[in-house]
């Protein structure tokens, strides 16, 4: 045992260093393999890479985390991931050499990384607790047995006898090793494959019950969307936005699969005369209403892409709270704000006067004809007109909990957003793309603008230094939703400015000024430059 790391050293010869990164590499991959099994019998949100990238998400301060929405998107959370596994291997290889010295210390290096990842783990907001370390724990000991193992792996003993000839003493080491390290890594990507596998096929009762959701037919629909309110234009984004194409901004790594035949809905707190748990049954059993709705991120640069347009079916939540005895604070209720609660732990915020001054604040069920789709929230969100989505628009909803803005601060709040977010007036160029070709002659630009709760009264375009010329405002739908808007240009040759800006019922046009996202909504007027050629 003493100079296991000596009969090492010789066979291995010349690739010491390649050895033991090798080794590394498949033990660390060897654990994430074993954790990612693991994590299916446990929970998929229980993997170290999932649990460590909601801590990071979590501590992630907001003008980090609106740079990367900036820069990835909507991918911002696959370039977090990937990111983990990049440290990760990187690690893993450093232990792997360092274990061909230290044996012990690079499997205990192993270790405790799984000690981080079921920290991470536990930790969560929505940790179930001790089992939730059952994956990153698992996987790490599998790994660092590994590593212990080919660190180890002694040289051929010394079977064949000094004095037969045998092809290279070196060659038969060198060759076993690679062959355990290479079954190694084939049983860890079949153990991987499988966890991945049962992962992504987890929720089937989940999926099931929404599958089975037949959402009756609103008792108050939607009007429909008049004739002209959806302009005719290549470009322009459409009046109401496919599910498919719907922005998402959530913290969730795994998107949540709730069954809606075991979800419950609790409303509580301050207040809260008749407290009540509902079920969806009992959601689908009261009044719907279709109500068209523009939805929109705080994250959302001008001219950003954060803001879709929805048909959501659902119950007025107004109702609701008015039936558990909640009294809006004007009218001496001791609540002003209601914190909404979803499976995942997300917190939200909202203003309890604003979901009860009459607007058609909903805790939502469908969504443009369908049942929620998982990532938008399945099966119950809520959508309040005339909020930011990170101050109103709970995704997978389990709890409502009346209280003040002055006891408590939901999740995005203490990361330094406002506490009250209403929506700015804002408004977007579609068409022509940034730095678009275009011939010379007509060109429509168009776009679409709005100010959820106000109104869009006035577009205006303005091309380079010009003056400020009316736009063509298609028919409004409501004053919740977005409205489209165009403008014919004569376009003459050179580069161009083009700039848009909104006037809302109120009167007031969209500022100039400039502002960034945090802490409660950009500013600033969109503009796109075009070569007309
Ligand atoms: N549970 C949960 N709900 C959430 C969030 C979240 O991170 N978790 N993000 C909010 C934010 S910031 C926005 S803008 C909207 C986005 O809703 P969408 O993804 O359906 O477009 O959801 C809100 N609801
Ligand atoms: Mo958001």
């Amino acid at each position: 045992m003493i100079d296991d790391d000596r009969k090492l050293r010789r066979p291995l010869g010349g690739l010491r260093p390649a050895a033991g990164a090798l080794a590394g590499a498949v033990s660390g991959f060897a654990a994430l393999a074993v954790a990612e099994l693991v994590s299916a019998a446990v929970r998929p949100e229980a993997g170290p890479v999932v649990a460590v990238g909601g801590a990071v998400i979590d501590r992630t301060p907001a003008e980090v985390k609106d740079w990367a929405i900036r820069n990835f998107g909507t991918d911002d959370k696959l370039v977090l991931q990937t990111g983990i596994l990049g440290v990760l291997a990187l690690v893993a290889i450093s232990l792997g050499m360092a274990a061909l010295r230290f044996r012990r210390a690079g499997a205990a290096g192993v270790l405790v990384f799984g000690v981080i990842g079921a920290l991470a783990a536990t930790t969560r907001p929505d940790s179930r607790g001790l089992s939730d370390a059952l994956p990153a724990l698992v996987g790490a000991g599998a790994g660092a047995v590994l590593l212990h193992a080919l660190a180890g792996r002694p040289a051929r003993r010394e079977r064949a006898g000094a004095g037969v000839s045998s092809p290279s003493a070196a060659d038969w080491d060198r060759r076993g090793f690679v062959v355990a390290a290479g079954a190694a890594a084939v049983a860890s990507a079949g153990a991987g494959a499988l966890g991945r596998f049962l992962n992504g096929s987890r929720g089937g009762d989940a999926v099931a019950s929404r599958s089975r959701v037949v959402l009756p037919a609103p008792a108050s629909p939607a009007a429909a969307v008049p004739r002209g309110a959806a302009l005719r234009i290549d470009g322009v984004s459409p009046f109401v936005t496919p599910n498919r194409s719907f922005y998402r901004v959530d913290t969730a790594l795994v998107v949540p699969k709730v069954d809606a035949t075991t979800w419950r809905l609790r409303i509580h707190g301050d207040g809260v005369r008749r407290p009540r748990t509902l079920s969806f049954d009992d959601l689908l059993r009261r009044e719907l209403v279709a109500r068209d709705i523009t939805l929109t991120c705080v994250s959302n640069e001008v001219g950003g892409p954060y803001v879709g347009n929805a048909r959501w079916i659902g119950v007025r939540l107004a109702d609701l709270l008015a039936e558990c005895g909640v009294v809006p604070p004007s009218r001496g209720g001791p609540a002003d704000q209601l914190v909404a609660r979803s499976v995942d732990g997300m917190t939200l915020g909202s203003p309890v006067e604003d979901v009860m001054d009459g607007r058609d604040a909903l805790l939502a069920v469908g969504m443009n004809g369908e049942p929620l789709p998982f990532a938008h929230g399945f099966p119950v969100r809520m959508v309040v007109p005339g909020l930011y989505g990170y101050v109103s628009a709970c995704k997978w909803i389990e709890d409502i909990e009346l209280t003040t803005f002055a006891s408590y601060d939901p999740y995005w709040v203490r990361r330094g957003w406002a506490r009250r977010a209403p929506v700015k007036t804002q408004s977007r160029i579609d068409t022509p793309k940034p730095f678009a070709r275009l011939p010379a002659g007509p060109v429509t630009v168009a776009g679409v603008a709005w100010a959820q709760r106000r109104g869009i009264d006035r577009v205006e375009v303005r091309v380079d230094d010009g003056p400020w010329q009316q736009a063509r405002l298609a028919a409004e739908d409501s004053r919740d939703t977005w409205r489209q808007w165009s403008f014919p240009w004569q376009a003459t040759k050179g580069g161009h400015t083009l700039t848009v800006r909104a006037t809302d019922r109120t009167g007031r046009t969209q500022t100039a000024r400039r502002a960034r996202t945090v802490p409660d909504g950009a500013t600033g007027r969109h503009s796109v430059v075009v070569t007309v050629e």
